[in-house]
């Protein structure tokens, strides 16, 4: 049998490709914001790409959506209301989920292509999204932050790369629109791409969210399929103290636990150097 020599490549700078083998393409269309593809690749299993860059595969999405919810699941007391900004695979919302304190968890999601794909796609990825805690809406997150002052626990911006739809989850008024959305005692995380190819991007997040709560903590997880496999996500809080976290309340986690919470926040000194200039 011949392998396929199809690949999906994503450009990741004009010196640097990521490369996956693809057997076959199950889905691909332009929504109303951006272009959407589902491969089966020969390593990662499915593959979702939205406007050429990836979002999830089979393989290694834990690591991203466990990191991405319960380090801050496990820094707040009590968290029963939280908010997923983008994330219209459902994978952050199934994390959230494995909390017996939720009580209810929005997805607020502008394209509701990407939510009917991950349904039909990743089944397991989207298994949360019919659960009676769950409200999905298919919306603006910018606005929605917007008109709910004051309503949750947590917030998470499970956002695309800061290019197209995304762009405006990336900005200091949308970070002051989370913290007014935020309850007295609420957290933030935000995923904010690989300190080896955004450095900038990481250095003017984390200025931003240090200026809009009160305190703004870095931490990291390993993705192979994202850019440099090194990503970093952005912790905005009003009171608690990640290091001060509860051990690992949910079972079957398989990347998150409470040594990996609090190795998660141990920096290499060129990506504290980021975050202190
Ligand atoms: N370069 C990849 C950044 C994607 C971050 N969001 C992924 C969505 C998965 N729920």
């Amino acid at each position: 049998m011949t392998r396929s020599e199809l690949w999906f490549t994503e450009q990741q700078n004009s010196n640097l490709k990521l490369g996956l083998r693809i057997n076959k393409t199950l889905h691909s269309e332009q929504t109303e914001f951006q272009s959407l593809d589902v491969y089966e690749t020969a390593e990662y299993g499915k593959l979702l790409v939205l406007d050429g860059c990836v979002m999830t595969t089979d393989r290694d999405e834990f690591v991203y959506h466990e990191m991405i919810s319960h380090v801050a699941l496990h820094t707040h007391a009590n968290p029963k209301n939280v908010l997923v900004i983008g994330g219209g695979d459902g994978g952050a919302i199934r994390e959230i989920l494995k909390h017996e304190s939720v009580e209810r968890a929005v997805l607020a999601e502008i394209d509701g292509r990407v939510v009917a794909a991950s349904k039909e796609y990743f089944p397991g990825i989207a298994s949360g999204l019919s659960d009676p805690r769950v409200d999905v809406q298919v919306t603006d997150g910018i606005q929605y932050v917007n008109d709910h002052a004051g309503e949750f626990d947590v917030i998470l911006v499970d956002s695309t790369d800061p290019v197209g739809p995304a762009v405006g989850l990336f900005a200091k008024d949308f970070y002051h629109a989370v913290h007014r959305a935020l309850k007295p005692d609420g957290i933030m995380v935000a995923q904010t791409e690989s300190p080896f190819m955004n450095a900038n991007l990481i250095q003017k997040t984390s200025r931003d969210i240090g200026e809009v709560f009160k305190n703004s903590y870095l931490y990291l997880a390993y993705i192979p399929t994202y850019p440099t496999g090194m990503w970093s996500f952005t912790m905005g809080s009003k009171q608690y103290d990640p290091h001060q976290a509860s051990a690992c309340r949910v079972a079957g986690t398989k990347y998150y636990s409470t040594e990996v919470h609090q190795a998660a926040f141990a920096l290499p000194p060129f990506v504290q150097e980021l975050i202190q200039s």
